[in-house]
């Protein structure tokens, strides 16, 4: 590069680190939350917390790095957080919330309630004002709170039919896609020795192209989401939430993993020991959760991750192809993003030696269609036909589909077309990509 077009070059980087700049401090920087500490003061049974909504700079990979302006919940006096400030009890626990809506718009707000029973309507809080939330938390389980200025729930939003028209507008997928955080009810007793992963996924062009994605997990997305290490015997606890409008496949390389739960912000299903599905992937419907289990005997790097490509690959879209080249080129080295946690398992190998005479285990394959809705236009899946689970298969690996105006043909077509040559893209990135 000669000196002038290099000066034009630092001149073009310079302008766009203003904007950036400009546009980071109009609004709090929101924080990645790991969800290990709980909002809140609990005393005497009781459990108070302030929140508000507010519109803040969220940087979903390094945080010099490129930045979207969504809401997000703040608990008082402390920066926003993505997802929201974590909310966890025990059993039996008065809950005290109030939430201020700082926000331009009304917000229905969801999952922050007793979880008995009866089935809850939203709680609308118009622009600028409060509301409080008093309840006292009645089923152990693994919830979720959100916001959205539509009355439909997630799991409404994401299943969505592909006919359907969107009268709520793009905010609820783009700008207000952030708005969740964990509600996390424990057995009386029982000790937090697990952690919560929660995915959310901000979604631009669903009603206006271009079709752009961010899919995190814990507000960060691939490679700077957090890296996890076990030693070989240890017992990992995890918690799923999936506060957004896509499905996903949760897949875990190297381990099967036992499901201890599967529920939605609504209500939880805890599985008996005899139920407990043993699995490599679990499928999640939008607004889903789950608790799942495992103990890593081997030494190694591992990934657990959404097997839907889209989900699992760098995204590229959602910036101008011109921005941020240094940050462009450094990620493209690997092609992967998104939702993909890192595992670290380190000890001496504790696995058995596979058994010579070990019986060979048939299993099925099931491809099939499933209706087809807004965001996701076919699943398939394996069995085992000796699984004690009397789950019926799901996805374990679905291409993603990008909604938008030519989203009725786009979906019917792959509902359609050979999944041959798309199934034997994803399984060779599986193969190639692992750590
Ligand atoms: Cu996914």
């Amino acid at each position: 590069m000669d000196r002038c077009r290099f000066a034009l070059f630092l001149i073009f980087v310079a302008s766009l680190a203003c904007a950036s700049d400009a546009t980071a401090s109009a609004h709090p920087i929101a924080q990645a939350n790991d969800n290990r500490l709980a909002a809140g003061e609990l005393k005497r049974g009781t459990l108070a917390v302030q929140l508000e909504m507010v519109e803040t700079t969220w940087y979903p990979e390094q945080e010099s790095g490129p930045s979207l302006s969504v809401y997000a919940f703040a608990e008082k006096g402390k920066p926003p957080q993505i997802p929201g400030p974590l909310v966890r009890i025990p059993q039996g626990t008065e809950v005290r919330v109030q939430i201020h809506n700082s926000l331009p718009v009304a917000m229905f707000i969801r999952g922050l309630d007793s979880h008995d029973d009866a089935r809850p309507e939203p709680v609308l809080i118009a622009a600028g004002a409060t509301a409080d939330f008093h309840f006292t938390a009645q089923s152990p389980g693994t919830y979720y709170y959100s916001a959205r200025s539509t009355k439909m729930s997630i799991h409404e939003i994401g299943l969505l039919s592909i006919i359907e028209d969107l009268p709520m507008g793009d905010a609820p997928f783009d700008i207000e896609s952030e708005l969740a955080g964990g509600f996390i009810v424990d057995r009386p007793g029982a000790a937090p020795d697990d952690r919560i992963f929660i995915i959310t996924n901000w979604i631009a062009g669903v009603i206006t192209p271009p079709f752009r994605e961010e899919v995190v997990i814990n507000g960060k997305a691939w490679p700077y989401t957090e890296r996890l290490s076990y030693r070989t015997g240890d017992t990992a606890r995890w918690r799923l939430l999936n506060a957004s409008i896509n499905d996903h496949a949760m897949h875990l390389h190297g381990f099967f993993f036992e499901v201890t739960s599967l529920g939605s912000q609504d209500r939880d299903h805890l599985y008996s020991p005899d139920q407990i599905p043993h699995v490599v992937t679990q499928h999640l419907d939008p607004g889903e959760t789950t608790s799942m289990m495992w103990t890593p005997d081997r030494p190694g790097r591992w990934l657990l991750h959404c097997h839907m490509a889209a989900h699992m690959a760098k995204q590229e879209a959602w910036q101008p192809a011109d921005s941020h080249p240094a940050h462009a080129t450094e990620h493209n080295s690997d092609g992967m993003g998104g939702m993909v946690l890192g595992i670290t398992v380190s000890g001496p190998s504790r696995s058995a030696a596979p058994a010579s005479g070990a019986k060979a285990r048939q299993l099925q394959l099931i491809v099939r269609e499933n209706p087809a809705t807004r965001f996701v236009a076919r699943s398939y899946g394996l069995r085992d036909p000796g699984s004690r689970s009397k789950r019926k298969p799901r996805s374990s690996s679905v291409p993603g589909c990008a909604p938008g105006p030519d989203s009725r043909r786009a979906h019917r077509n792959h509902g359609r077309q050979s999944t041959e040559g798309t199934d034997r893209r994803s399984l060779a990135w599986h193969r190639t990509r692992e750590l």
